[in-house]
């Protein structure tokens, strides 16, 4: 039988068969040994040892389209990627971290702010106009008092989106919000330190409608680049190459050059400082790592 994985706890994968049964299943040892370990979103060959129990094997883990490292997902078309503009405030420095992950995994980022409802509109401009810059879809909502999610909806629309960010800016709320049935446990932010308690332990994949998909995901509070050479990183940074003809030198890294279209840029405003600075502190980091 074929099936998507929806879940993982403790050695056991969930595996939803595409109609209506949701089978509690092991994996083969054979994954192991291959390095393989299944993931959610997983198209998966599995056998029912038990039908009564609704219990069996995964025998098989169909070629996956991608991995995500994190969050853990595979076969995901988009990323929604969730912060809240409030409560907590907005980390940016892990935002773009998080966007050039997905810009070197050639994952599909859609960026989302929630929690309007606390701030009315303050300071959504100027994360609009840095992300638009880049060239990032940004959507503004509450889950909370349900605003925006119609966009959010029609952005989903047969795709399979993984939902990403810090932990306590909404994520399962939102899940919760556009598909009810997810029930989704929801927790309090900390009031002294503005953090989430990380409710949401494991990934979860629901089925909105045909071909549409959603994952809500545990949230994370660092993240680190790897695998990646400081020369590299701005190419992840989608709105510095139209300004690279400023450029005096070819592979200019627009860090310590002096005659540097992007940093011309950034001093007129035309690329977000704050996504310059992001960039400067990566850079630096990954060269730093180089030498050890
Ligand atoms: N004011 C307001 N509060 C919200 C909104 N969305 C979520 N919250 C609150 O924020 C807190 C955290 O929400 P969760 O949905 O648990 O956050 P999460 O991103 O899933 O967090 P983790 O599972 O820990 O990663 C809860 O107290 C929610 O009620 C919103 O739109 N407005
Ligand atoms: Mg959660
Ligand atoms: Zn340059």
């Amino acid at each position: 039988m074929r099936g998507k994985i929806i879940k993982g706890i403790a050695g056991f994968y969930y595996v939803h068969d595409g109609k209506e049964l949701v089978v509690q299943c092991r994996a083969k040892g054979v994954f192991r040994s291959r390095g393989l370990k299944p993931l959610v979103g997983d198209d998966v060959e599995f056998d029912l040892t038990d039908e009564k129990d609704l219990e069996g094997n995964i025998t098989e883990i169909l070629p996956r389209k991608n991995a995500l490292v994190r969050p853990a997902a595979a076969n995901v078309d988009q990323a929604l990627v969730v912060f809240s503009i409030t409560h907590p405030e907005p980390n940016l420095n892990l935002l773009d971290r998080f966007l050039v992950m997905m810009e070197a995994q050639e994952v599909p980022v859609v960026i989302c702010f929630n929690k309007t409802d606390l701030t009315g509109g303050a300071g959504e401009e100027t994360y609009r106009a840095a992300y638009e810059a880049a060239g990032y879809e940004v959507l503004f909502i509450s889950a909370r008092k349900g605003l925006g999610l119609e966009e959010v909806r029609s952005r989903m629309e047969g795709k399979t989106t993984v939902l990403a960010g810090p932990s306590g800016v909404g994520k399962s709320s939102l899940t919760n919000a556009l598909f009810p049935q997810a029930a989704m446990e929801t927790g309090s932010i900390s009031k002294k330190i503005q953090r989430g308690k990380h409710t949401t332990r494991h990934t979860e994949l629901f089925s909105l409608g045909e071909n549409t998909y959603m994952m809500d995901t545990p949230g994370f509070s660092s993240m680190y680049i790897e695998d990646m050479e400081a020369g590299e990183l701005k190419d992840y940074f989608p709105e510095f190459s139209r300004w690279e003809d400023g450029c005096k030198f070819l592979g200019c890294v627009h860090v310590g050059e002096k005659v540097c279209g992007v940093k011309d840029a950034v001093e007129r405003g035309d690329i977000g400082r704050s996504r310059y600075e992001n960039y400067r502190l990566m850079y630096q980091e990954l060269k730093d790592k180089r030498r050890y």
